[in-house]
């Protein structure tokens, strides 16, 4: 059997962000107040931790062992040429803000892609051990403890009750023009959701907890795993290629599937499916 199909990527990582997650909680537990161990990259809320970078390089030492012929786009720099057609699109801490204030909600995702398409993926929920998995054909699931069961995005079908969810960039000004465009929606739809990891979003959008997800300037590694996900759950995805960088700040849109046809033309009007103008200089 080949060792590249989506159902042999998606085995391997679910286990590679499975081990992740207890890595991540155990080193959190040792460290205590991860104040001390921050530093910051694109701006000052821009927040990386050593957990990330060793959760990173664990992921990373892995994949060479047990794919070396595979490429590798991490987050925190981790990165390597594919020669096998397969590369792996790695968070190690997607929610590095969520992590380092101690809200529950913050996942390592971990994408595979075949020719710059996400055929498989895995997010893992550190401080829930919830896994979300899919790989391309097969559909996607939740792990919950031992039970495992079937996502299927919602079956909302009006835009007044969609409940969207979305996030913001570590760019002030372009959170500015980010708040524009969810004006726009706010009196078009039911409410919105921020939970700060598109990752996380994209696997609620999997499970029917969301109906509309969008966000501008999200990377590849953010989106990976989960746009395979929700795509297997029935949601209707769009994203950049994998190659795009967030730096352009173009969508990802994900939305259940009875919302085909009518939340477009909302979506297009309030400027969600243009990437961010570009700033004043
Ligand atoms: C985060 C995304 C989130 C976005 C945040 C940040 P990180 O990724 O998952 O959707 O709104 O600004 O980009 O930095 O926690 O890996």
């Amino acid at each position: 059997m080949s060792h590249n199909t989506p159902a042999v990527l998606r085995t391997l990582a679910v286990d590679l962000a499975t081990r992740t997650a207890e890595k991540i909680n155990a080193r959190r537990a040792e460290l205590g107040d991860l104040r001390a161990y921050v530093s910051t990259k694109s701006s000052v809320v821009d927040p990386v931790t050593v957990v990330d970078t060793a959760a990173e390089a664990f992921i990373s030492d892995e994949l060479e062992r047990l794919r070396p012929a595979d490429g590798l786009v991490g987050e925190e720099g981790n990165e390597g040429a594919s020669t096998s057609g397969v590369s792996w699109i790695v968070d190690p801490i997607d929610g590095t803000v969520n992590f380092l204030y101690g809200l529950p909600h913050y996942a390592v995702s971990v994408g595979a892609a075949v020719d710059g398409r996400p055929v498989a993926g895995a997010v893992v929920n550190v401080a829930t051990g919830t896994i979300f998995s899919a790989a391309e054909g097969e559909g996607a699931t939740v792990t919950v403890g031992e039970k495992t069961v079937p996502l299927q995005a919602s079956a909302t079908v009006d835009v007044e009750t969609t409940l969207l969810a979305t996030g913001f960039s570590y760019s002030a000004a372009r959170r500015a023009q980010q708040v524009e465009i969810l004006g726009r929606l706010m009196s078009r739809v039911r409410d919105v959701r921020r939970m700060g990891s598109a990752a996380l979003d994209l696997c609620a959008l999997a499970a029917g907890h969301v109906d509309l997800y969008y966000e501008h300037g999200i990377h590849s590694w953010d989106y990976a795993a989960g746009v395979i996900i929700a795509r297997e759950a029935g949601a209707v995805v769009t994203h950049p290629p994998l190659s795009v960088t967030g730096q352009e700040f173009r969508p990802v849109v994900g939305y259940a599937p009875g919302l085909g046809g009518v939340i477009d033309p909302v979506l297009e009007a309030a400027g969600v499916h243009q990437p961010l103008p570009t700033l004043p200089h």
